[in-house]
Formats: C-alpha cells, sequence, structure tokens
C-alpha cells in the first residue's frame, strides 16, 4: 500500500484537462468525487463483456454479471465490517437508503406521540424523510442544536433522548461544515432510551475508517458517487434482525419467492429489499471503487487530506475578510466560508473561469445556514487527489475576487 499523490492523480483521467485554458482544480468532492479509471474500466468491462440481468439467467453471460454483483457486495460488506452480506442493500443512495428506512421500519415501528431526533446538521436527506414520516404517523421531529463552532450540542442530548424516542438520524461526517460527529457516544445513549440510530455516512465513507460493528449502529448510509464510484448507486447497511422483519419497501422482480394472486411471499435478505433489476452496472464500478480506495488506504487517504485541511484552514485564517463557517475540534475535508462583500454565488462563477471548481449554496442543509445567519456558504471539498498548489490557487484566486469587489 503506497501514497505518492502524482501517481494517484493519473488514475483520474477527468484531472488533467484546461477549464478557460487554466489547469482543472477540482475542489467539489462533497457534492461527487472523480472516478479512478479502475472503476470507469470496471464499467466498461460489464458492459463490453458481461452485460446481462443478474439472478435469474442460466446463461454464461448471466452468472459472470450475477458474480460480479455479488462480489462488490462482499466488497462493501468488508469495506464496513457488516457481519453478514445479508445486511448490505444496495439502493440508489443515500437519499433513497433513508427514505427505505423511513418507509419500511418507520411505518411499522414509529407512531402517534413517538419522537424521532434529528441534529442541526442533517443533510435535507436526513431531515425530510423523517418529516414526512411524522406527519404521516402523527410524531414529533425534534432537534440536536449545534453550537456556534459548529459542532453538535452534545450536553443537551441526554435532555432531548427519552422513551418516546425511537429513532435517531445523525451525520458521520457533515458536508456543510466538515464536522464529524461523536457518533459513537451518540449511539449508545440513544440505545440506553431503546431508540434506534440511523448513521448518514454519504460524507464519511471515502475519509475515514467506517465499522458498523464498533459503532453499533442500527442502520449506515453511503453513496458510491462520494466515494470514487459511479452515480445513482449507494448501500443500506442494516442489523440483519431489524431488516428480517421490515415490511419491503417496493414489490416487483427479484424481492418475491412466489407470487399467486391471493399472496405473495418475499425473498430472503438482501433481495428483499431490491425490487426490478438494479443498476448492475453501478454496483459493479461501486466494488471496483472499494478496491481503489484499499489499494490507496483509508488512512493514507484521511493523513493526506487532513493536512490538506490544515493548510487551506492556515490560509483561510490569514485572509482578510473571510469567515470559516464551521470550526469543530474534529473535522474533515471541508472548509465552509464566506467572505465579506462577495455573495458565495458570485465567487463560485469567479473562480470557475480561473479553472477552480467549488460549490456555493446551502448545500441542501438550509438550518445549518439558517443558525449561521447567511444564506449560503462558498465551500471548497478536498479529495485523495487534491494538492497543496490547489489550494494556493484557491486562496490567489480569492484575493482577486476581493480586490475585484472592494
Ligand atoms: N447526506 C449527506 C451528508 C450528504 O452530503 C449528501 C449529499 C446526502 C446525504 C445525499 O446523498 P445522495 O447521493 O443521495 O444525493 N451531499 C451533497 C453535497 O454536499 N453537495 O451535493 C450533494
Amino acid at each position: 500500500m503506497s501514497f505518492d499523490i502524482e501517481q494517484l492523480r493519473g488514475d483520474f483521467p477527468i484531472l488533467h484537462q484546461q477549464v478557460y485554458d487554466r489547469p482543472l482544480a477540482y475542489l467539489d468532492n462533497a457534492a461527487t468525487t472523480q472516478k479512478p479509471k479502475a472503476v470507469i474500466d470496471a464499467v466498461r468491462h460489464y458492459y463490453e463483456r458481461d452485460n446481462a440481468n443478474v439472478h435469474r439467467g442460466v446463461h454464461a453471460l448471466s452468472e459472470r454479471a450475477t458474480a460480479a454483483y455479488e462480489a462488490a457486495r462482499e466488497k462493501l460488506r468488508a469495506l464496513v465490517n457488516a457481519a453478514s452480506s445479508h445486511e448490505i442493500i444496495f439502493t440508489r443512495g443515500a437519499t433513497e437508503a433513508i427514505n427505505l428506512v423511513a418507509s419500511s421500519w418507520g411505518n411499522t415501528h414509529i407512531g402517534a406521540g413517538d419522537e424521532v431526533l434529528v441534529s442541526e446538521m442533517e443533510h435535507h436527506s436526513d431531515i425530510v424523510p423523517w418529516q414526512m414520516l411524522c406527519e404521516r404517523v402523527g410524531a414529533t421531529l425534534k432537534v440536536l442544536p449545534i453550537n456556534d463552532a459548529g459542532e453538535l450540542c452534545m450536553e443537551q442530548l441526554d435532555d432531548l433522548l427519552n422513551e418516546r424516542t425511537k429513532l435517531v438520524g445523525i451525520v458521520h461526517l457533515s458536508n456543510a461544515l466538515g464536522t464529524i460527529n461523536p457518533v459513537a457516544d451518540i449511539i449508545t445513549k440513544a440505545h440506553a432510551v431503546g431508540a434506534r440510530v440511523l448513521v448518514d455516512g454519504a460524507q464519511a465513507v471515502a475519509h475515514m475508517a467506517v465499522d458498523v460493528q464498533a459503532l453499533d449502529c442500527d442502520f449506515y448510509v453511503t453513496s458510491a458517487h462520494k466515494m470514487y464510484g459511479p452515480t445513482g448507486i449507494g448501500l443500506l447497511y442494516g442489523k440483519e434482525t431489524l431488516l428480517e422483519v421490515m415490511p419491503p419497501y417496493q414489490g416487483g422482480g427479484d424481492m418475491i419467492t412466489m407470487v399467486t394472486f391471493e399472496e405473495t411471499q418475499y425473498n430472503e435478505l438482501p433481495y428483499k429489499f431490491e425490487a426490478g433489476t438494479p443498476n448492475i452496472a453501478g454496483t459493479i464500478g461501486f466494488g471496483a471503487a472499494v478496491d481503489w480506495l484499499n489499494d490507496n488506504g483509508i488512512a493514507n487517504i484521511a493523513a493526506h487530506e487532513q493536512s490538506l485541511l490544515a493548510y487551506a484552514i492556515g490560509q483561510a485564517e490569514a485572509f482578510d475578510g473571510l469567515r470559516i463557517i464551521g470550526t469543530a475540534a474534529s473535522k474533515a475535508t471541508v472548509l465552509s466560508f464566506t467572505l465579506q462583500g462577495v455573495h458565495p454565488h458570485d465567487l463560485g462563477t469567479i473562480l470557475d473561469r480561473e479553472g477552480i471548481a467549488i460549490r456555493a449554496g446551502h448545500h441542501c442543509a438550509m438550518p445549518v445556514m439558517q443558525h449561521f445567519g447567511v444564506p449560503a456558504t462558498a465551500r471548497a471539498s478536498f479529495a485523495a487527489y487534491n494538492t497543496k498548489a490547489e489550494i494556493d490557487a484557491l486562496f490567489e484566486a480569492l484575493g482577486r475576487a476581493r480586490d475585484l469587489f472592494a
């Protein structure tokens, strides 16, 4: 296992291009990461040689497609250290995984008078499905606030948890702030009152080692496209005992063992939750992304990204008129900020003309913007292939933007 940044950048064809005649600096990795050649090749290989439907054919191509699809499941199981591949459900992404739990588990386990607790820093996809569930069943959505550093107010957790709390939804690594949350502590406390915990790991899995058994979380979700894999594919981990008794989320092919007009018997896990022809190519690409992560080492990637983040924060703190949004003691990969006198969207546009891709907006975390009293932030987010030279380019461009608006 080695970590050579130049060699690693060579894995990503897309990085080697000019945008507006400037070398691309792709700093929008929290939105989606770029894909290494190994992932692109795995998808292409599938379409060129193995394309067939899974779990149903008797022919060679279908057997190969099924083997590759199920091999990806095993890679994901090992990556998050799930006890069984039955606990690995492929979904369209983190969003669909949360909606699956809110519908299937939520409808059968949460009722009138119950409470769902989420944090103030959740992505909309870990707020809205719970809000919709609460409206459906007459439950109440409670909120664990954040402080002005963008950290959870953990001292309020005990007061918010009680015997009515049935589920806690908590983001592992915040996309808007970069905060890494103490999810293990939250899980222990939630379990003490009998609540289940869903961890939103959409941002976490590519940036830190995740062990669902060590965390003891009940559900864990992520998206492949934020971890060097394809779009349209993601993961729901759930404890087998929970998944076993949950009703299907969608009905259709593959999720049944027997259908008559009177009655349908559902398939075993994980197929009960994978109705219809799945995203086979995406899943195989997801597996290749896991291989790529393992080959480079999550610990190596995390160390590299931490040094980039520290470097960027150092420049940001010295930059006149720049306000960092999210200064948690424990954070990773995200630098969210505002610049006095320049709207974040204008900043995004100016930086784009210099080949620097960042995101400007509310980052699907409007309550975070409301907390900090800003309409939007500019956000640079780092991945394994970013360099200090790209961060220098970012701050040089920010300097020119500041001068322009002065
Ligand atoms: N949860 C978190 C913490 C996220 O950052 C995102 C996407 C999601 C859930 C939803 O993931 P999806 O793959 O199902 O869409 N976050 C972002 C972002 O920060 N910029 O674009 C998408």
